[in-house]
């Protein structure tokens, strides 16, 4: 009998995977039944066993699942460990609130958010502007241009030492495949607004293909991966319900450091007075940027909303 193999799904389709062992062989993989029966569905990005085919057949089954860091329904995957939330100064103009919606989304999953700012030829005033308010949160922040090629060495080296599965969220035209591109030049995705509209029109828009690293770049990991994901989408975001009420001040990681501090322990941070709430105090004197705050207020109302004890 052969040994089982281990290795990452670097894509799913239609309940065939294919599996990338750690020897870099990609195998066509079937799920067992016994996942569906319990309820788990195999995602791209987990680490699993294979058991190899019995003598005359030819089907591999994935036979395990190992613990996963986290799991995302939008985009369907597991195990993201950096999530890289891209958007420029304008064309397109940014929204902080979905911006934000993308940070705490991350941060509640224990991923890594790292703020990227594209396009920064067009105006680097605001790329500053915006780079202040996410720096201030406590972020990694990168401005770069894949115009004029400033700020991608920087980004380059820094996902030179990624561990794991990272990926690039933000709004359609902000420069995301064009960055991409420049960063892992073999990659050669499409750009531009008419390759937009063919991927949308294709069917495999909603699934998630992973690259490893080690075939793109010199000098990464070996359990590096890119992911090349359609999710994280506005409309995904329409219906927020990620997480609860009770999670969302811990998902402001600058509000951390204010939260026993409010006279109330069950403060919500949303009305009350800066004389009453520390979170409040902290807007009010310049120590937590005004835009973050308003987008919790925006995602509080839309939590609330979510209660089923609470009528619309
Ligand atoms: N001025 C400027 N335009 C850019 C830059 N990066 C991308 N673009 C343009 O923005 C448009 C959208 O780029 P694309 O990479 O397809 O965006 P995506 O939808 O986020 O993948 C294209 O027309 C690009 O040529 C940049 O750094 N500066
Ligand atoms: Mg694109
Ligand atoms: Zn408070």
């Amino acid at each position: 009998m052969m040994r089982n193999l281990e290795g990452i799904i670097i894509s799913g389709v239609g309940g065939l995977y294919s599996v990338r062992s750690d020897g870099g062989e990609i195998f066509p993989c079937r799920a067992k039944g016994a996942f569906r029966r319990r309820g788990l569905s195999p995602l791209v990005g987990d680490r699993v066993s294979v058991r190899p085919p019995e003598a005359g057949g030819k089907e591999y089954f994935i036979e395990e699942i190992f613990e996963r860091k986290n799991s995302l329904i939008r985009p369907p995957m597991a195990n993201l460990e950096t999530l890289f939330v891209t958007f420029a100064p304008k064309n397109p103009e940014p929204s902080t609130l979905y911006l934000d919606k993308l940070l705490s989304i991350a941060v509640f999953n224990h991923i890594t958010p790292v703020v990227v700012i594209t396009k920064a030829d067009i105006s680097e005033e605001l790329a500053e502007a915006y780079a202040g308010i996410y720096r201030k949160a406590g972020f990694p922040v990168f401005i770069s241009s894949s115009e004029n090629g400033s700020g991608v060495q920087a980004l380059k080296e820094y996902i030179v030492s990624l561990k794991g599965i990272c990926a690039f969220a933000g709004a359609s035209g902000v420069g995301k495949s064009t960055l991409m591109n420049a960063l892992f030049p073999s990659l050669a995705l499409d750009t531009g607004v008419l390759s937009e509209k063919i991927a949308r029109g294709k069917h495999t828009t909603r699934s998630v293909t992973l690259y490893p690293m080690t075939e793109l770049m010199e000098g990464v990991a070996p359990d590096a991966y890119v992911a090349d994901t359609p999710g994280f989408s506005m409309l995904d975001f329409i219906e927020f319900d990620f997480y609860t009420v009770e999670d969302l001040p811990h998902c402001f990681p600058e509000f951390e450091p204010y939260l026993s501090a409010c006279r109330y322990t069950d403060c919500s941070h949303t009305k009350e007075s800066a004389s009453d709430c520390a979170i409040a105090a902290a807007v009010a004197n310049g120590e937590i940027a005004r835009e973050r705050h308003e987008s919790y207020l925006s995602i509080y109302a839309d939590l609330i909303g979510k209660r089923p004890w609470k009528k619309k």
